[in-house]
This record gives structure tokens, C-alpha cells and sequence, in this order.
């Protein structure tokens, strides 16, 4: 049996993860360490809550006595850490949160994790660490870190951080680098579920800038199978980049979501650029391809009808979160674009 605690379960990549792997492998005990900030919910989790290799634990990551005592009661050998703060618009408005809990976090892990052996650590990490991409190229595991949010400079501490305890203490890290997941269970403040809800209730579609910047999609099934593999097979100090090779420009996925829900594009609204806007995305995982067998097995145009199905047919989900806090960080962001 594995002990492993997974972190940030609870979220959208975290949770669709745990509905599927307890379900595919009885040698995996589970605990799940989630703060459940606004971004929090075990709604998503309904289904494995009662698994027999499963336990929640409502806790943060930066405190050091609760991971302690985790580490301990459930003696815990493996860890996979997706727990962060993890919206570039929300690092903008306050980044002070997103060191606390992405580098300071990790660091409560990573040294809870030194001082119990553990047998590997896997930091679920983000393509933003490399930057932006002019037109041409993509970014491989060699690019050199250059983040340019508060959001992506606290994934790229983190990412420095676990390369470090790896050259010094030869812990056994592993760090994979995904582009832009999409798929059910994603918080409505990211992109597709956005201005897929936003065309539902007949509302503008804010588009950043000229709408020309891309992004590479990947679907949420495709990149957890990835950490997988990456959390059984990668090697040991490495990091694996993982993307579908799917670019899209804003507009470009902003049409089609218009398309797929029957309303008009006078809904889009161009609005005042984010600050520090990555200009594009685009990711070479053929080294997870050819060192471990991976590939995206969704086709983009099958999965995000998939996704933009789940948002019509699960409108309870996502209409308790829009008439919360929501309405108040919306407003905040939105109003002065
Ligand atoms: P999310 O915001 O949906 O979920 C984050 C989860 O972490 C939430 O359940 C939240 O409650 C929890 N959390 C936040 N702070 C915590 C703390 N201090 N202690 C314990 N739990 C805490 O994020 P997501 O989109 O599921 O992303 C998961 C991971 O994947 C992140 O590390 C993110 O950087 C990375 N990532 C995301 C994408 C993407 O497109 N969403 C792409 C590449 C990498
Ligand atoms: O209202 C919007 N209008 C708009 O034009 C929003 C929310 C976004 N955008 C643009 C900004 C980006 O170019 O759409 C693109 C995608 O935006 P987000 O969904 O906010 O994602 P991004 O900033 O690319 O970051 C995402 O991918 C990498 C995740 O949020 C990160 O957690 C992940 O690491």
C-alpha cells in the first residue's frame, strides 16, 4: 500500500484526480490536506468520500504541526502536491497569499518530507514558469524560468525550491509543468467556464486585450494521467513538461464557446488587458512522450463539448458559487476594465 498525501484535493485539477485514481488502484491510501479556500469544495468529491483508502483532513499546508502530525498518524511516504493559490487575476489584486501558501507551503511540505524519508515528492507545476513565447517556438523542460506574474514567480520558487532539496539532500523529486487544463469540476473565475456561464446568462464575455493571446489546452483527464505516470515512472530530479499540443487564441475558444451554447458574439466585450499579459503558451512534452509512453488521448473539439455539457447539466454546482463571495470579486475585477 502507498501512503500518500495529496494536497489541494479539493480543487479542480485535485479532485477530478481522486475520483478517478481511487476508483482505478486499491494500493493507494490517499489522505487529502485541503484549506478549502473560495476555490475549495467537497461537493466535488461526493463520490469517493466514503472510499476506505481515502481521508480528508480541512487543514493548510503552511502549518507545520498539522502536516507533522499527518505525516506521522498515516505514515506517509509519498506526497503530490497541487495545493496553490493558482488565478494570475487574483495575484494581481494581492499576492501576498500566493507566496504564503505556494512557496511557503511547499516548503512546510518539503521539510516535513525530508525529516520523514519519503520515497518521492511530485510538485504539480505550471508552463507560466518559463514565461511568455514570442509567435514562434515552444517551451521544452531546458527554457530558462522567467515568470512574469505574482502567480507564476511563486510556482517558480517553489519549483527552485524542490530542485534544491533534490541537489541537497538527494530527496526524490519530481516536478511536472502542465499548459491550461479545462474539463468539469474548474472554478468559473478561469476562462472557459467563465465565459461559458457568463453566455449562459446572456452576459458579456469580458476578453482581455486584442483577444489574440494564446493558450495550450489540455484536458484535466489527460494531464492527470500524465502525473500518474510521471508520480509512478519519472525519474528521480526530473521535470516533465505535459501539454496536448492544442493552441488557441482567446477569441478563437470565446466564438466557439458562444457557438456551443446557441448565443450571439455581440456578447463580446473587449476589455482593459490584465497587466503583464503572456502573450503565449505552448508546450513540447515529447519527453514524457518518449521517456514514459504518455499521450493525450482526448481530442480537443470531443472534450470541451464534454466540459461545456457538464456546465449545462450541472448548474446547482456552479450557481451556489457565482452567488457568493464571487459576486463580490467579479465586480471588484470586472468593473474598472
Ligand atoms: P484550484 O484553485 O482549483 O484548487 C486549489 C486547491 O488548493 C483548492 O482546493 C484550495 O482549497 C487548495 N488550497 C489552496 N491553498 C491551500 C493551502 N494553503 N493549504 C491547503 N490547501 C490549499 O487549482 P487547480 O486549477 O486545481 O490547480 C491545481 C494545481 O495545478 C496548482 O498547483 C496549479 O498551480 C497547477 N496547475 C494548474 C493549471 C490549470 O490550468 N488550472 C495548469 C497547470 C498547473
Ligand atoms: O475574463 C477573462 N478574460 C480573458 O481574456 C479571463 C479570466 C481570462 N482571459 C484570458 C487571459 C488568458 O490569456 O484568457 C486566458 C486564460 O486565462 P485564465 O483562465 O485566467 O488562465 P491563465 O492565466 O492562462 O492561467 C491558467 O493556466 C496555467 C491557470 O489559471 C493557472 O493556474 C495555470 O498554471
Amino acid at each position: 500500500m502507498k501512503h500518500i498525501l495529496l494536497t489541494g484535493g479539493a480543487g479542480f485539477i485535485g479532485s477530478n484526480y481522486l475520483n478517478h485514481i481511487l476508483n482505478e488502484r486499491d494500493d493507494y491510501f490517499i489522505v487529502n490536506l485541503d484549506k478549502l479556500t473560495y476555490a475549495g469544495n467537497l461537493e466535488n468529491l461526493k463520490g469517493i468520500e466514503n472510499n476506505k483508502n481515502y481521508r480528508f483532513v480541512k487543514g493548510d499546508i503552511c502549518n507545520r504541526e498539522l502536516v507533522d502530525y499527518i505525516f506521522q498518524k498515516y505514515s506517509i511516504k509519498y506526497v503530490i502536491n497541487f495545493a496553490a493559490e493558482s488565478h494570475v487575476d487574483r495575484s494581481i489584486l494581492g499576492s501576498e497569499i500566493f507566496y504564503q501558501t505556494n512557496v511557503i507551503g511547499t516548503n512546510v511540505l518539503l521539510e516535513t518530507a525530508r525529516r520523514y524519508n519519503v520515497e518521492k515528492f511530485l510538485q504539480v507545476s505550471t508552463d507560466e514558469v518559463y514565461g511568455s513565447l514570442g509567435a514562434e517556438g515552444l517551451f521544452t523542460e531546458n527554457t530558462p524560468l522567467s515568470p512574469n506574474s505574482p502567480y507564476s514567480s511563486s510556482k517558480a520558487a517553489a519549483d527552485m525550491m524542490v530542485n534544491a532539496f533534490y541537489h541537497t539532500y538527494g530527496m526524490p523529486v519530481v516536478t511536472t509543468r502542465c499548459s491550461n487544463n479545462y474539463g468539469p469540476l474548474q472554478f468559473p473565475e478561469k476562462l472557459i467556464p467563465l465565459m461559458t456561464i457568463n453566455a449562459m446568462h446572456d452576459k458579456k464575455l469580458p476578453v482581455y486585450g486584442d483577444g489574440l493571446n494564446v493558450r495550450d489546452w489540455i484536458y484535466v483527464i489527460d494531464h492527470n494521467k500524465a502525473i500518474n505516470l510521471v508520480f509512478e515512472k519519472g525519474r528521480t530530479g526530473e521535470v516533465y513538461n505535459i501539454g496536448a499540443s492544442r493552441e488557441m487564441k482567446n477569441i478563437d475558444i470565446v466564438k466557439l464557446l458562444l457557438k456551443a451554447v446557441g448565443k450571439d458574439e455581440s456578447l463580446i466585450e473587449y476589455v482593459k488587458d490584465r497587466p503583464g499579459h503572456d502573450r503565449r503558451y505552448a508546450i513540447d512534452s515529447s519527453k514524457i512522450q518518449t521517456e514514459l509512453g504518455w499521450k493525450p488521448e482526448f481530442e480537443f473539439e470531443q472534450a470541451i463539448e464534454n466540459t461545456i455539457n457538464w456546465y449545462k447539466q450541472n448548474r446547482n454546482w456552479w450557481e451556489r458559487i457565482i452567488s457568493g463571495e464571487y459576486v463580490k470579486y467579479y465586480n471588484n475585477l470586472y468593473m474598472n476594465r
